[in-house]
């Protein structure tokens, strides 16, 4: 058994997910580079160490010929991670089109885009069949790498098929799947056409986990009601075959954050920005650009503050990075160009020559930099729409442990459940609460702002990434040995 620094590791952990945590670039017709990539997934298992884990999903990039895919496939062994090859017209399928098209926007309550909802239900069918043939490629994969004992943890919405064709494979393999985004309420699954398909694939598995207990009975009630299944305080069960349905609330690896505070790197980018933004109290939000996460929203919001609370306005500055994702898609590009349009009206209403009230920013910061940013922010900002969970949030916790700064969370976030307490919660579409929330942050007595980042703090740092694998794996184990124990009994 392999050890990573002297420890033994304990078991073999195959992590499948669509997107493997590489960005990987040819350089030549052999030659490959590889770059660890930012997302929530890969922030929450850096934070593992005691698996002995691979990684199986696509990397990302179209490699039709054969000496590429050899190439590739050896360059991500070096990082434990094993490709699924998939062509240009399964992508834009199965990707583009079932998973990012139809079930991201109704799971997060959004509905299908407005523009070509009849097309999307026309080409439903042909989208939903590419989904599955996906699926049957990436349980090819784990198939053939799989060794017994393996414990198999597939990952979110893109994987909801995968489950059943393990089992179809082997029905001895240890299967969990766990969904990072919301589940939605069972009247919205029921409005999917494939929705019994779907649910029934996921029972396959021996342990399904979501976020918080809300998306957990969401599922359970969408298994009772869509396909009449019995439902126990233990998950669902069809025909004395229990599939055991939990919470199990992510984290993150608080000790990476709070480690990197001291580094001098990070400590030269801290004293920048106090200095550059000297005088102001700093406002921070930190997302991918997508419409669950509400950055319009959000800044709709900081302009309603600026203009009831003109005393303000020279004294508080609004940073927004964003990460631009799926840029190929006219609703995102729609969405840049919106956020683009209200930041530049709102600087030009209340800017000055020498200063703006937002700064914003579409790209990825590195670690440090990020680190940096959270550890001199006064209020953060997180007014996600939906969010399954949202490790923004708690990263900024982590960070703020000298400075006790205010938290401003959207009750619709998965995190509202674990840091509701030290935030204030906010409905998101209503911007007159929201910016009457920046108001309260802004003014917040020091006393309390310290009462309520205990709380977070305490939360975060003992609630890591490292803590919810563990938990996840060892309960999918128990739960193998417990049904091998009812079926001999
Ligand atoms: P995401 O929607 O990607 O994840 P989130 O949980 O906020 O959302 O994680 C984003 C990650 O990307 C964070 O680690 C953050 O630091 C990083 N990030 C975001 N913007 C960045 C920027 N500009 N520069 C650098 N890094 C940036 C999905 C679900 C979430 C769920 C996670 C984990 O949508 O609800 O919390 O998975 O389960």
């Amino acid at each position: 058994c392999e050890k990573q620094e002297g420890r033994p590791f304990r078991q073999r952990l195959l992590v499948v997910a669509n997107r493997l945590p590489v960005s990987a670039v040819r350089r030549g017709e052999d030659a490959w580079s590889l770059e660890i990539s930012a997302g929530g997934l890969v922030s929450a298992l850096l934070g593992v160490k005691d698996f002995e884990a691979r990684w199986i999903g696509w990397a990302g990039v179209n490699v039709p010929d054969e000496i590429g895919q050899k190439a590739l496939t050896t360059a991500l062994a070096e990082k434990r991670c094993i490709p699924v090859f998939l062509d240009e017209e399964i992508v834009h399928q199965y990707y583009n089109g079932y998973c990012n098209n139809i079930l991201w926007p109704l799971f997060h309550y959004l509905g299908l885009p407005q523009e070509d909802r009849l097309a999307t239900t026309r080409s439903f069918q042909s989208q939903f069949e590419a989904y599955k043939k996906a699926n049957q490629m990436f349980a090819d994969v784990v198939n053939k790498h799989y060794e017994e004992g393996d414990v198999i943890w597939c990952h979110d919405y893109h994987l909801m098929f995968l489950p059943k064709c393990l089992k179809e494979y082997n029905s001895k393999m240890k299967v969990g799947w766990f969904l990072h985004t919301p589940f939605p309420s069972s009247e919205i699954h029921r409005t999917l056409p494939s929705r019994s398909e779907l649910l029934c694939s996921v029972l396959a598995a021996d342990l399904v986990g979501f976020h918080t207990y809300d998306y957990a009975r969401h599922f359970v009630s969408a298994c009772t009601r869509i396909l009449g299944l019995e439902g126990t305080p233990e998950g669902v069960e069809d025909q004395g075959r229990l599939t055991r349905v939990a919470a199990f609330p992510i984290g993150i690896d608080s000790d990476r954050f709070i480690g990197a505070l001291k580094l001098p790197q990070v400590q030269e980018h801290i004293r920048e920005l106090k200095e550059r933004f000297s005088g102001r109290k700093v406002m921070l939000g930190v997302d991918r650009l997508d419409m669950i996460k509400g950055i319009p929203q959000k800044i709709l919001a900081f302009e309603k503050f600026l203009e009831e609370n003109p005393t303000w306005r020279d004294k508080v500055v609004l940073l927004q990075i964003a990460v631009p994702t799926r840029t190929d898609v006219p609703e995102y590009q729609k969405l840049t160009s919106q956020v683009h349009e209200i930041v530049g009206r709102i600087n030009g209403r209340f800017g000055t020559l020498t200063a703006v009230p937002i700064h914003h920013l579409d790209r990825s910061l590195d670690f440090h930099a990020l680190c940096a940013l959270y550890a001199v922010t006064d209020v953060a900002l997180v007014t996600s729409l939906r969010d399954g969970m949202n490790l923004v949030s708690y990263e900024f916790v982590a960070c703020q442990d000298s400075k006790k700064g205010v938290l401003i969370l959207s009750e619709f976030a998965g995190a509202a459940q674990s840091l509701g307490a030290g935030a204030i919660l906010v409905n998101p579409w209503n911007i007159t609460e929201v910016a009457a929330s920046i108001g309260l942050a802004l003014n917040m007595p020091a006393e309390d702002r310290e009462k309520r980042h205990r709380h977070n703090f305490v939360h975060v740092t003992n609630h890591t990434a490292q803590e919810w694998a563990e938990t996840f794996v060892s309960e999918l184990n128990d739960t193998v040995v417990e049904a091998q124990l009812r079926t001999r009994q």
